[in-house]
């Protein structure tokens, strides 16, 4: 499940409280049948064995519409749902221990409240991150709105995938995704609708909407100036302050030697290497042809 084509768009996360007298299993199936492509069980009031006999029937639900399926919390009930991994905050167990208990194959997101926790995350090997909130949400109290200058942040840098998560709504979607989300996560707006299945199929729209016209708007985007970004160049685990490919080909010295560089497993011709931009977890590859001829 994990691995470098995990991907998804639409992350539905479950919160019972906003849909009383609904049954959760049905509620859930609707929100991916609308199209949400990666579901969550968050839940923290019942008790162990009932979290299990919920994990347990989501995880037959997702099974069979093939989405991934990730426990808040609680690494080991992950485990014993086989859940494809788990979903933790800055409080809870620290990444390489979550890894240790639930081995290499398992996905391990993690909330991030600021763009310093965004880096850290990526560089303790987390396979998505959560970035917000993005607006002030009751379904978190206390957590102070992050705003949508975190979302520019992370889509400036953050290479893996990232989600946009915090009172996100169809009516505020659209600068969410103006600010460079590219995948959008919601409690209440999915599973406190009356329809989780309309309401799903709207969001996916709109995010596919601007998937289609993204490849025009990729050029020239700028990368603040600053701190090092983690990025894996030729195997390695590095950091560089360099912020296109240019960059880290010159300071390499290799700018007019025959290099072939390749980033996230992609060929970039030289013509482009000034206007690719580098970010936070992103796969390096840089080969270097010695001698003529
Ligand atoms: N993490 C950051 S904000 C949040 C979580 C779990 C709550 C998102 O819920 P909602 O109802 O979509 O605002
Ligand atoms: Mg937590």
């Amino acid at each position: 499940m994990r691995g470098a084509g995990f991907d998804f768009r639409l992350y539905a996360i479950t919160g019972e409280p906003y849909h009383p007298g609904r049954d959760l299993i049905g509620v859930m199936e609707a929100a991916i049948r609308g199209g949400a492509d990666i579901v969550q069980l968050r839940d923290k009031e019942s008790p162990p064995s009932r979290l299990l006999d919920k994990a347990r029937a989501l995880r037959e639900l997702t099974r069979r519409y093939g989405v991934p399926f990730i426990v808040n919390d609680h690494p080991e009930l992950a485990l014993a749902a086989e859940a494809d991994g788990v979903h933790l905050g800055q409080e809870d167990m620290p990444i390489a221990a979550a890894r240790r208990m639930l081995g290499e194959d398992k996905i391990i997101g993690v909330s991030t409240h600021n763009i310093a926790q965004a880096r850290e995350a990526v560089r303790q090997g987390a396979d998505y991150i959560g970035v917000g909130p993005v607006y002030p949400t009751p379904t978190k109290p206390g957590r102070p709105a992050a705003g949508l200058e975190f979302v520019r942040q992370a889509a400036a840098e953050i290479a893996i995938p990232w989600v946009a998560i915090g009172g996100i709504t169809l009516d505020n979607a659209d600068e969410v995704l103006d600010a460079g989300a590219r995948r959008l996560c919601a409690v209440s707006a999915i599973v406190g609708s009356p329809d989780p299945e309309a309401i799903s199929r709207e969001f996916r729209q709109r995010i596919e909407a601007r998937e289609a016209g993204r490849s025009a708007r990729l050029s020239g985007a700028e990368l603040p100036a600053g701190s090092p970004i983690p990025i894996r160049l030729n195997g390695r685990e590095t950091e560089t302050t360099a912020r296109t490919l240019m960059e880290l080909i010159e300071r390499h010295g290799l700018a007019d030697r025959r290099v072939v560089a390749e980033v996230d497993g992609e060929i970039v011709a030289r013509a482009a290497w000034s206007r690719t931009p580098l970010k936070a977890g992103a796969t390096i590859e840089l080969v270097h042809f010695k001698g003529g001829g």
